[in-house]
């Protein structure tokens, strides 16, 4: 029997075919899944309704993370189609551009670590609360997405880096407090990928190849790739695994140093 067979999982921060949420759509669509979807707004409605449907979904609703509202109002439209969620995947980070450009001491702003870490942190915990109600019924867990730039510093990442610490921390504690009901929290933190929002990031090509040469795998890693972790968070597999931030990076954070570089 697939994996994933007859397990309820909506899917939070799909933008296109290239988002790490589509990797994750496709891995658990193919071990039987059925998935709801978000997006984030008008302009994307179309892209992740026509991707859904090639996957075989029916349900698609708006929602923008800032907004308790629209949060509550995916659970609830949500408890009226299916009787229990057995996953929430939250694949939603957002920091203003101009924070993202430059020395982290020149470009910081006060309304610039607050966007981050509303939409990069704060959203999960609200995401947590608004489905604890559905995640109970089925004894389901949390996957959210997160970066090695929340323990290592790297040029640009800047607010990024504290914002998904504090999404770490959060994984932790929502773990320690869910755990009581069976619920489970994890994140991946996934080695870079060139996606939408990395395509709004200068240079994300040189660091690509960068990435590439220091990993022990000698390359970087693919959605699908990050899909397949999800799956086995998701799935009975991890039934033992919580609180806990499994690198899908084809091993760059345990390097202190690499090979030679080739001249
Ligand atoms: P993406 O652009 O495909 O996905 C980001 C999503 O966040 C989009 O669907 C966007 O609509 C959504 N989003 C932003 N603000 C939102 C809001 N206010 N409300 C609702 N949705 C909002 O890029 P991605 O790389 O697939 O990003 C998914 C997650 O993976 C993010 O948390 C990102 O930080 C994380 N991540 C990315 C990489 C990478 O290199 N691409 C590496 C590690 C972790
Ligand atoms: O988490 C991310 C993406 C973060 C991100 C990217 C953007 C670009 C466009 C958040 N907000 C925005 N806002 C925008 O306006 N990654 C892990 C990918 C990423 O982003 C970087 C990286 C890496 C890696 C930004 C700077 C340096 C490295």
């Amino acid at each position: 029997m697939p994996l994933l067979k007859d397990k309820n999982i909506l899917i939070i921060g799909l933008a296109n075919k290239h988002s790490i949420a589509a990797g994750i759509a496709e891995s658990m669509n193919s071990y039987g899944a059925n998935l709801a979807f978000t997006y984030q707004n008008e302009r994307l409605k179309k892209n992740v309704v026509q991707f859904g449907s090639d996957l075989g979904s029916e349900i698609f609703l708006e929602c923008d993370v800032s907004d308790d509202k629209q949060i509550n109002n995916v659970m609830k439209t949500l408890s009226a189609e299916w009787d229990g969620l057995d996953c929430i995947v939250h694949a939603v980070g957002f920091a203003p551009r101009e924070e993202l450009d430059g020395d982290f001491l020149d470009v910081s702003s006060r309304d610039g670590f607050k966007i981050a870490h509303d939409i990069s942190a704060y959203s999960f915990v609200a995401v947590a609360q608004a489905g604890m109600e559905m995640l109970k019924k089925r004894q389901g867990s949390l996957i959210t997405l997160t970066y090695l730039g929340s323990q290592k510093t790297l040029p640009n990442y800047n607010v990024m880096g504290l914002a998904k610490a504090s999404l770490e921390a959060s994984v932790r504690y929502l773990a320690a407090s869910m755990g009581s009901e069976n619920i489970r929290v994890n994140a991946i933190s996934a080695g870079p990928i060139k996606t939408l929002a990395a395509s709004g990031v200068k240079n994300f090509r040189k660091m690509l190849s960068y990435n590439a040469k220091r990993t022990p795998l000698q390359r970087n890693v693919t959605i699908q790739e990050v899909g397949d972790a999800a799956t086995f968070l998701a799935s009975k597999l991890a039934s033992g695994v919580t609180g806990e931030i499994l690198y899908v990076d084809a091993g760059f954070n345990i390097t202190a140093m690499g090979l030679e570089e080739e001249s």
